[in-house]
Order: C-alpha cells, then structure tokens, then sequence
C-alpha cells in the first residue's frame, strides 16, 4: 500500500500579462499556492489554490488557505496510506467552509491518483471530450474604446464567447458599444455581486437591449429571491457563481428557479469530486453548466480543462490559452487556442503538463515542507 512521502506547500507569484479588473478589485500579480504531493511509489500530484491575496472575491485568501491547508488539511494526508480524493473529501468536510484550502489539495490528490493509475485526468474523471469549447473574461478597461478593442483583438485571435465584466458604472455603454460593433456577438457579462437587488430593472432593461445572451452573478451571493426575480420572463440567462457552493445550495436555487445557467469551478466548490457531482445534480435538472476559472496558471487550467471535459459541461468555458494570463507559463506544454475556439484536454498522465522548472524558480516566493507531526 503506497503512502505519501512528501507534502510541499510554495507560494508563487505571477505577473499577469495585464491588469485584471473586476467589480471587486484590480489584479496585476497573482500571489497563489501550489501543493506538491509525492508517493511512495514516487507518483507526484499538483494542486493549484484559487485564493487570492485579499478575500474580495470571497472570504478566503492566501493567508486564510495557508493556514488551513498546514493546520488540518495536511494532517489527514499524513494519517494512513494514500488517501483518494473522495475520502480526503469526505473528512475534510469535517471542517466548515474554506473550499478553496480543501480543493488545492484535492486536486493534487486526483493528479496522483491519475498519475499512479497510468491514466489522463481527464479519463479518471469520466471526460467524454478530447477538445473543450471556451471563450474569454475580458476585465474593466479604462475606457469603452479600449474594451472594444480588446474585445476585436480576442476576436481575431478565435475566441467565439466573450464575457465582460461590469459593475454600477460600467454596464450599459460598454455593453451598448459592444453590440454596435459586433452585432452578432455572443456576449455575457459577469457582476460579482456588485449590483443590489433592487437594481433589478436597470439590469434587466440594458440586458434585453444589448442582447446580452447571459447575465452571471449580479447580485450578493446569498440573495437567491432576487436572482429568482430577475429569471422571471428574463431573455437571457442567469448564471450563478459565487451563489452556488454545494450542492444543498444548488437544490435550494433550483428549487426556487433562481438560475438558468450555472458556473462551476473546482477551486470554488472544494474540488474536482465536488465540481462533478454539481455538474451531475444540474444536468439532471437540465440545467446547463460550464467551468468557470481563478486565473489559474497552466496546473489549474489543466484540472479545469480536464472536468470541462465531461458531458454536463456544455457551454463554453471561462478557460483561455496561456498567452491571455501568463507568459510564459509554468508548464509545459503551454495551453494554446484550436479550432472553433477550443482547448485541447491534455492526454498524457494525470494533468498532462508539467512544470517548467526555470520558470517555476523565479517565480517561487516561499517553499514549506509540510512533515509529519513526531508520534
Ligand atoms: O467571477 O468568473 C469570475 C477571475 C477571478 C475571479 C473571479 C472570476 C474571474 C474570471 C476569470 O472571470 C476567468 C478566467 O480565469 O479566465
Ligand atoms: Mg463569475
């Protein structure tokens, strides 16, 4: 029976291409953690953490994942043999809350997993597809010429689903911009929560004029009523992301029609087992998911390019080449855009790249050997 050898912890940062903008903040250097596994056998997993170094987005952070990560998490590894993921799952969920701690380690523990089975990840998960469609999250720009732009180069490079954020202020001109100058875009715009509920009408109107095909995550993420509200007679979607952490959560929203589209991440909802069985519970109610992303580097994008690649993922995912978030990437090979504007899910073992050392290094701030407590 293998056991795990090694459990390393590095903290990293990276320097987007450019600065990415949402209604909760600016990023330009994504501080992140990776979580190396090693086995007895020698397999290795990689785990991204989707945490950022302030809890905007939600409340976990870098620091908050760390912690968390050293404190409990890491312990239940060292315990007995090699644990699988859904059982590291299963006594994670011993503690409260903090998936995005819970999922970094989750998702090292399928890359061994896969890895040890001589397997692609995608084939451990049940993917069916060796392409993923996806398209690309264009953050606030400082003006509306510069987002229209923006918007022409992802175009041109063959990007064919454009999601823009927007928040109080930056709404219906863009949109209204985007529109006039691409006139069959297929265009979605992401809130993060930044409008309340009783803008309900103003966002519903601009929606409907601009032809917006889905509108993701307008209103806090505990006000399902409100979502409710905005789906009734909507013609377009309503995607839920940070409302959606699990899958009582999910059941709740669906029971009360309060989505029509639903965002899944890995790094969001605990990890991979929990992403999939989210995916499950919505395509049964017929309720079409996606995967959405963190920014992660080349290691979450390949976990996320691996669950995209199962049947109930089915619109386009929020998951883009390398060049649009790192240049270059910490793995090799980078992921890169193909025809009909898709990422190709990779087929060697578990994630199916590899870190680039050289790159890794210099954007290595901290390393810890997480080790087994003394008996
Ligand atoms: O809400 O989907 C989001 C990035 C950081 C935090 C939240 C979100 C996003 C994105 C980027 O939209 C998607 C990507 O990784 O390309
Ligand atoms: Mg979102």
């Amino acid at each position: 029976m293998p056991a795990l050898r090694r459990f390393t912890l590095d903290e990293l940062e990276m320097p987007l291409v450019e600065p990415f903008e949402t209604s909760f903040g600016v990023e330009r250097r994504r501080r992140l953690l990776i979580v190396r596994l090693e086995s007895t056998e020698g397999d290795v997993g990689l785990g991204e953490c989707v945490a950022a170094r302030d809890p905007l987005y939600s409340g976990e952070s870098v620091a908050t994942a760390r912690w968390m990560i050293q404190t409990y998490l890491a312990p239940l590894l060292w315990q007995e043999g090699l644990l699988s993921p859904q059982e590291f799952s299963r006594r994670a969920a011993a503690w409260r809350g903090n998936p995005m701690a819970k999922a970094a380690v989750e998702l090292a523990l399928w890359d061994l997993w896969a890895r040890r089975h001589r397997r692609s990840l995608s084939r451990e998960l049940g993917g069916r597809r060796n392409r993923v469609e996806v398209g690309v999250s264009v953050g606030i720009q400082a003006t509306v010429p510069a987002l229209v732009r923006r918007v022409g180069e992802y175009l041109t490079d063959g990007y064919r689903r454009i999601k823009v954020k927007v928040r109080p202020g930056w709404d219906a001109g863009p949109v209204a911009a985007l529109r006039r100058e691409f006139p069959d875009l297929r265009l979605w715009v992401d809130a993060n929560q930044a409008y309340p509920v009783t803008a309900i009408d103003a966002v519903r109107r601009w929606a409907t004029r601009y032809g917006v095909e889905q509108v993701e995550q307008p209103f806090p993420e505990h006000a399902l009523a409100g979502h409710a509200r905005l789906v009734r007679g909507a013609r377009f979607r309503v995607c839920l992301d940070e409302s959606i952490g699990d899958l009582a959560t999910l059941d709740a929203a669906l029971g009360m029609k309060a989505l029509t589209s639903l965002n899944v991440k890995a790094g969001r909802v605990g990890g991979l087992g929990p992403g999939r069985e989210l995916g499950r519970r919505a395509a049964r109610a017929s309720l079409p998911a996606w995967i959405g992303g963190m920014l992660e580097t080349g290691i979450g994008r390949a976990h996320n390019v691996a669950l995209a690649s199962l049947p109930p993922f089915t619109f386009p995912a929020d998951l883009s080449a390398s060049d649009r978030y790192y240049v270059p990437d910490l793995v090799e090979p980078a992921f890169e855009l193909g025809p009909g504007s898709t990422l190709a899910v990779p087929q060697g073992h578990g994630i199916g790249v590899e870190i680039v050392d050289s790159t890794y290094r210099k954007h290595l701030r901290r390393r810890r050997e997480l080790r087994r407590k003394a008996p």
